[in-house]
């Protein structure tokens, strides 16, 4: 029999712990202020909870950069809150999903302040070290938030590599006993009683830097693999790797079925389409929708019955989908249910990033507002450059991170009732009307529609093994598909823009009856309204 892994039936809850719950009134989110939420992520009956990390961290790229990997930031609680959250969720049947950042750590982690000690000490060989001349790096390789990926020490007569900050030393990995101490960290928290680890930049951690290559290094798959079955494989875990140099070849390694690698990857090639070819993402291009259902049915078709596909629109790096790719105006729920149930009926396991539940939006702050050192040090160094003030400022409110780091939208109370502090970043200004307290109670809301696409998921199994086929790709309006298995097959259909349209049925649409509308009100059959999206439904 074939065997069905749990995490294939799960949808995930990302969380973002410095802007979910604050429970002490610092301003920041907490352990104990995601304690407190636990009762409302059961209700919208998620299985797990990707946690953004909360090791100790000097924060300068808002806890990826850890400084030690067992311990939790002060700020965030201790390891005593983390157990008790463990727990907690553990009492709701949801498993906790660490982020492990193992392509490199803080530079004030001991590992990297004994490496700059001396050539000879033995944590030098952690990091990754070259000889030089100060002024003139190996050579141009850029960090990915800006400048030279190669930072000169003195003392040394030394550039370390980063392909992040100047305070994320990248770990080099081709040292085995870096991999050992590493194994031993993760082997730690499965003993705590994690239930998984999404791995962050995972496949640029076997890097080659005299030849210039970051990701998908010759050695990758290699390491995953003596990672995976070191650890990973003695227990029943989920492990998705994020990967945005992944494509459908390469996901098949990490994702095979034989477990070898990782349960699945994060690929980035959908949510790539809105830039201008061979740019930064800054560089804003509209969304080519032809392209983007090219691109989903081919992951959704080569990874069936060899891979396992990860779904989804938003993440902490990432704007909000509805202000995106929807209209977060006139029809914010309309368009914000739209996207879920496209997603919600793919083959995969779908991610929720925390407030797209409740169709939270998009923000245009002014720039002293925004915190991310993504967007600041790219702000800087476009003005440099000479580039017009708004048109860099215009690009932050299409695709900086804080869009989505901004504080939960709980209830109408001050500071969004995130927080009875001043919150770290400023709270969205719409939190009045875009608030859960509001939504959980009312059955058109956004959070009514994620709730119901998730238990539609847990009654009918071709949500989760239907084969998917892309119908009318050519159409201009409709993203629509088909799921099918052998004894049910479903149909999903969506109007992808906000003017109403015709759409004509396929043949065997007869036969089916309708399980899901995000209107309330039954409209016409074959004229779709705006952003309109149906599932049609038949046991064969
Ligand atoms: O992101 C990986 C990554 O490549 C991003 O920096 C991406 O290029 C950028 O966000 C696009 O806007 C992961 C984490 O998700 C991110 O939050 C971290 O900053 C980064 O790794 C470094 O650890
Ligand atoms: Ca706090």
């Amino acid at each position: 029999m074939k065997e069905s892994k749990w995490w294939k039936k799960a949808v995930i809850y990302q969380i973002y712990p410095k802007s979910f719950q604050d429970s002490n009134g610092d301003g920041i989110g907490d352990l104990r202020g995601i304690v407190q939420r636990l009762d409302y992520l059961e209700d919208l009956g998620i299985d797990a909870i990707w946690l953004s990390p909360v090791y100790r961290s000097p924060q300068d790229d808002n806890g990826y950069d850890i400084s030690n990997y067992q311990d939790i930031d002060p700020m965030f609680g201790d390891i005593g809150d983390m157990e008790n959250l463990i727990r907690e969720a553990g009492k709701r049947n949801i498993k906790i999903i660490m982020d492990l950042v193992l392509n490199h750590s803080s530079d004030e982690h001991p590992w990297f302040c004994e490496a700059k000690k001396s050539r000879e000490n033995p944590y030098h060989d952690y990091y990754v070290w070259r000889d030089g001349e100060e002024g003139t790096p190996p050579n141009d390789m850029r960090a990915s938030f800006g400048g030279s990926a190669w930072e000169w020490v003195p003392e040394l007569k030394q550039y370390y590599f980063h392909q992040f900050s100047v305070k994320q030393p990248d770990l080099n990995w081709d040292n085995p006993k870096v991999r050992q101490e590493i194994y031993q960290m993760i082997q730690w928290w499965i003993d705590k009683g994690v239930g998984g680890f999404r791995l962050d930049v995972i496949d640029q951690i076997a890097k080659e830097p005299d030849q210039k290559i970051t990701a998908n290094g010759p050695r990758l798959h290699e390491y995953i693999r003596e990672m995976s079955s070191a650890v990973f494989q003695k227990g029943d875990l989920i492990t998705v790797g994020e990967a945005w140099g992944a494509n459908t070849e390469n996901a098949k390694l990490y994702s095979n079925p034989d477990g070898s690698e990782f349960s699945m990857v994060f690929q980035f090639e959908h949510i790539c389409l809105d830039q201008q070819e061979g740019k930064e993402k800054w560089d804003l291009a509209p969304l080519p929708f032809i392209k983007l259902k090219e691109v989903l049915n081919r992951w959704q078709t080569e990874l069936d019955g060899c891979g396992w596909n990860s779904l989804f629109w938003d993440n902490h790096d990432l704007p909000r989908i509805v202000s995106r790719w929807g209209n977060d105006r006139e029809y914010r729920v309309e368009s914000a249910k739209m996207f879920a149930v496209l997603l919600h009926g793919m083959q995969g396991t779908p991610y929720v990033y925390q407030g797209e539940e409740l169709g939270m939006t998009n923000v245009r702050y002014s720039i002293d507002e925004y915190r991310d050192i993504e967007i600041l040090n790219m702000y800087r160094e476009r003005r440099e450059q000479g580039y017009p003030e708004d048109d860099i400022m215009n690009s932050i409110y299409a695709k900086g991170r804080d869009n989505a780091r901004t504080p939960m939208q709980w209830d109408k109370s001050e500071n969004a009732g995130f927080s009875a502090g001043t919150p770290w970043i400023r709270v969205n200004p719409n939190y009045r009307e875009i608030n859960a307290a509001d939504e959980v109670h009312d059955p058109d809301s956004v959070f009514t529609c994620y709730k119901t696409l998730i238990r539609l998921r847990k009654k009918y199994p071709v949500f989760v093994e239907g084969h998917f086929a892309l119908i009318q790709p050519e159409n201009e309006i409709f993203f629509a598909y088909s799921r099918e298995s052998d004894d049910e097959k479903m149909y999903v259909i969506c109007n992808f823009f906000g003017q109403k349209a015709e759409w004509k049925p396929e043949e065997d649409q007869n036969g089916t009856k309708l399980l899901y509308c995000n209107y309330k009100a039954s409209g016409e059959t074959d004229c779709y309204r705006p952003y309109e999206a149906r599932i049609y439904y038949m046991k064969k």
